[in-house]
């Protein structure tokens, strides 16, 4: 066995252990071929020593905001995978959206698929955000879509006018998803409670940044969370949770999970890293809050984030994703869309936060220092679930990606040896196109040295930076989620055991 490249001298891990020393990993044509000792490397072979740290799946973004209509000033694909690979992720999973006039997806996937052709540093995919889930659609576009243009999963919102839908409508979606494997992600936030909300704060004057997070608060998320989890249980559909941020909607996922509901949940690091307290006006500059306004907010006290991390920690938490959707903040179409003549709404300011290249060592960094919540580190197992292996699982890339063994593509992310990877967060280190990160100052104990991307070494911290090209990421075409928490089937409470046969298909 000839390999192209064998990289030695690193302890690889797995969803479910750390491998014993000595394993190399020897990779051919892209696709790891071989685990083993004492590989044989011939003179064409490329060997990379990761003297003694750790290896991990390349990591897998699956929520990915890029060069979307709703946020121009942010990354377009070049420069929002650019920044994947050199924070160790080598596939993300992106929206192409539905606007609510768009009586088809086949011209809106095809426009999305334009702006990606040809610019992606990193594998990727899409997700589809359904706003207008016509019978057409649900019946005809949605199994075309799963079967010939391998898009697995929908995003749904339950707030902001231009996309909310009913609870009629999630249900119908729901049970279209549902016979056809599809994966829902549903956005939970009670839209009338923060409509309320907003005209009082509007009525009394108080707009500035902070009051975006006030507009929104916990009880909004756990709300619709309930609802969103009692929708799918009705009709027996898998479902995630994306951008969770409170501690009370993550215990609903969580006695879902108990029951075996296949209820799955997202968080993402700027909730746990990151809070309310940003947003407020400093003397010098009162409307820099704006940089941390998103959806859901950052939550009020350090004790919401501990209780998180708890939930990253005992596995409540399926996947860790950046939910990347940056505007610039010194722009008049991005933050300082806030901003007009000197008077300031948060209901202008476009929400979300940049975050892709961070992602990894911001959790990494759990795994080497205790949690905020608990004595213990994340396990690095835990690590490699949540960054990678879950998502590929969850969103139909199983045995293709998100794992370390014969078969699977190369994607790998070495790590520094302990100590020597100290990082202290900076925008001026950071490869996406943006203007500030909301995580500047924030010290970390790695960072990825090299990301590999199918046998290819895109990422070297040392010598270049980024090195893949422009265009060598291919598009992924995905096939049926799994379910990875519970199972389907269950029984709704309080219902026959066979009762739903009187009014679905099974
Ligand atoms: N939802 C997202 O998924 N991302 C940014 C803002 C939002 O509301
Ligand atoms: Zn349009
Ligand atoms: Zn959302
Ligand atoms: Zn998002």
């Amino acid at each position: 066995m000839e390999f192209d490249l064998v990289v030695k001298n690193g302890l690889i891990v797995t969803a479910s252990e750390i491998l014993p020393p000595g394993l190399e990993i020897g990779i051919k044509d892209g696709k790891i071929t071989c685990l083993g000792t004492s590989l044989p490397v011939s003179s064409s072979t490329k060997i990379l020593d990761a003297e003694g740290a750790y290896i991990t799946p390349g990591g897998i973004d699956s929520h990915v905001h890029l060069a979307q209509d709703n946020c121009p000033t942010g990354d377009g694909w070049e420069s929002g995978t650019r920044s994947a690979i050199a924070g160790g992720t080598t596939t993300v999973i992106a929206f192409a959206s539905q606007e609510r006039h768009h009586s088809s997806l086949f011209p809106v996937l095809a426009a999305y698929h334009a702006k990606a052709a040809g610019q992606a540093y990193s594998d990727y995919s899409f997700h589809f955000i359904l706003t207008n889930p016509t019978s057409h659609i649900l019946t005809t576009e949605l199994p075309r879509l799963a079967t010939d243009e391998g898009i697995t999963s929908v995003k749904l919102y339950m707030t902001y006018e231009p996309m909310q839908l009913s609870d009629r409508a999630l249900l119908e979606i729901m049970l279209a998803c549902r016979a056809l494997g599809m994966t829902t992600m549903i956005h939970a936030e009670n839209a009338d409670m923060i409509a309320l909300i907003i005209a009082g704060l509007e009525a009394r004057g108080n707009l500035a940044p902070f009051f975006h997070a006030v507009a929104r608060p916990r009880i909004a998320e756990d709300e619709a969370s309930y609802r969103a989890i009692s929708l799918a249980e009705l009709v027996d559909a898998p479902m995630l949770l994306v951008h969770m941020s409170s501690e009370t909607a993550m215990q609903h996922v969580r006695s879902a999970q108990d029951r075996l509901l296949p209820v799955h949940a997202e968080t993402c690091p700027h909730y746990l890293y990151l809070i309310s307290e940003t947003l407020r006006e400093q003397p010098h500059d009162h409307f820099h809050g704006a940089k941390h306004v998103c959806s859901p907010p950052l939550r009020h006290r350090v004790g919401d984030l501990e209780a998180l991390w708890r939930g990253v920690a005992n596995g409540t938490f399926t996947t860790w994703s950046s939910d990347h959707a940056p505007s610039k903040y010194d722009h008049p179409q991005g933050k300082k869309a806030g901003l007009k003549d000197g008077v300031m709404s948060f209901k202008t300011i476009p929400n979300g936060l940049p975050g892709i290249e961070t992602r990894m060592a911001l959790l990494f960094a759990a795994t080497e220092a205790c949690l905020p919540a608990a004595e213990a580190r994340l396990g690095l197992p835990r690590f490699v679930q949540l960054t990678a292996s879950n998502a590929a699982r969850m969103y139909g890339l199983g045995g293709k990606k998100g794992s370390i063994a014969p078969g699977y593509d190369a994607d790998l992310v070495i790590w520094y040896p302990k100590g020597r990877g100290e990082t202290v967060v900076s925008n001026g280190m950071l490869h996406h196109d943006m203007d500030y990160t909301p995580f500047e100052g924030l010290k970390v104990g790695n960072w990825p040295r090299y990301t590999i991307l199918r046998g290819q070494v895109v990422w070297d911290r040392d010598n270049g930076g980024v090195v893949g090209e422009k265009g060598y990421g291919e598009y992924m075409k995905r096939g049926k989620g799994e379910v990875i928490v519970g199972k389907v089937g269950q029984p709704v409470h309080g219902m026959l055991e066979n009762e739903r046969q009187f009014w679905m298909n099974p």
